[in-house]
Order: C-alpha cells, then sequence, then structure tokens
C-alpha cells in the first residue's frame, strides 16, 4: 500500500487546547484518527507526525524521497519563513499538498506569504481537519493518474 507522509510543524501539537474559534476543537490526535480513515478507504496508509523543529522537518522530508507517495505538509510558522523546508520539498521529488486549518488569507498579512505553496502542487486552506482528508483525496487522485501514466 502507498504510504502518504502527513507533516506537521511547530504548535500543532497544541491543537485542541487553546484558540479553537481560530483552529477548531479537534486535537491533532483526532487529525490523525480522520486521515489514516480516509487513506484506509482509498487503499493508502499514512505516516503521520509532528515537530517543533524545522530541522527535523527538513530530514524527515529528505527521507521520504524514494520511500512516500506523497506528503502533505501543515508546516506552521515555517510556512512563512523557512527557505529550508521550501528547498526540502523541491529537491524531494513527490507531489506534495499544503495544508492549513485556517484560512491564512483572511488573517495577518505575515500569513499571506507562503514559502511552501510554490514548491506544492497544490494548497488547501480554511477547512479546519477536513483539509487533511481533501488532501490525501487529491494525492490518491495523483497516485492513481501517474500509475496509468
Ligand atoms: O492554519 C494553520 O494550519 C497554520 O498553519 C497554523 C499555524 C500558523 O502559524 C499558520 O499561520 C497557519 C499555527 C499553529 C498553532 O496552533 C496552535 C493551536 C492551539 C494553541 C496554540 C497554537
Amino acid at each position: 500500500m502507498p504510504t502518504l507522509l502527513i507533516l506537521n510543524g511547530p504548535n500543532l501539537n497544541m491543537l485542541g487546547t487553546r484558540e479553537p474559534g481560530i483552529y477548531g476543537a479537534e486535537t491533532l490526535k483526532d487529525i490523525e484518527a480522520r486521515s489514516a480513515a480516509r487513506a484506509k478507504a482509498l487503499g493508502l496508509t499514512i505516516d503521520f507526525r509532528q515537530s517543533n523543529m524545522e530541522g527535523e522537518l527538513v530530514t524527515w522530508i529528505q527521507q521520504a524521497a524514494g520511500k512516500a507517495a506523497g506528503i502533505i505538509l501543515n508546516a506552521g510558522a515555517y510556512t512563512h519563513t523557512s527557505v529550508a523546508i521550501h528547498d526540502a520539498l523541491r529537491a524531494c521529488g513527490l507531489p506534495v499538498i499544503e495544508v492549513h486549518l485556517s484560512n491564512i488569507y483572511k488573517r495577518e498579512a505575515f500569513r499571506h506569504h507562503s514559502y511552501v505553496a510554490p514548491v506544492a502542487t497544490g494548497s488547501i486552506c480554511g477547512f479546519g481537519g477536513q483539509g487533511y482528508e481533501l488532501a490525501i483525496e487529491a494525492l490518491a487522485t495523483i497516485i492513481t493518474a501517474t500509475k496509468k501514466g
């Protein structure tokens, strides 16, 4: 079964504890569970991770090359700052879907720029935890299309 690497950046381990008005009431464990269920229904498995460290996210992206079928990334605040994550995604050769729980374009101006977006196949934001399921569906379509050649 193809594996999707789902990466979550800084502070996303805090989900469900504060700021439910912005990020919803779900915990990251809840999002992992719904992602696993959606993936299973589509014949995929997931490797779901979170890190508060930029370098760890970069290493995981590097290690996914040649192993994972695609990457779903909510880089958290690193979305708006990280050239290192941009470079790793560009080099990995995998389809990448950028996800954000909140609609970053409705928020502060500093959240309007993403270093992930230019190296992503597509971006999904503003749908809370459902965004992860939408990203899994998008990658399932891409993987099937790639297999057909
Ligand atoms: O909307 C998203 O998914 C974000 O990636 C979340 C990041 C934010 O910096 C991005 O601009 C948009 C922040 C995640 C922090 O989540 C918390 C949740 C509860 C309590 C504290 C932080």
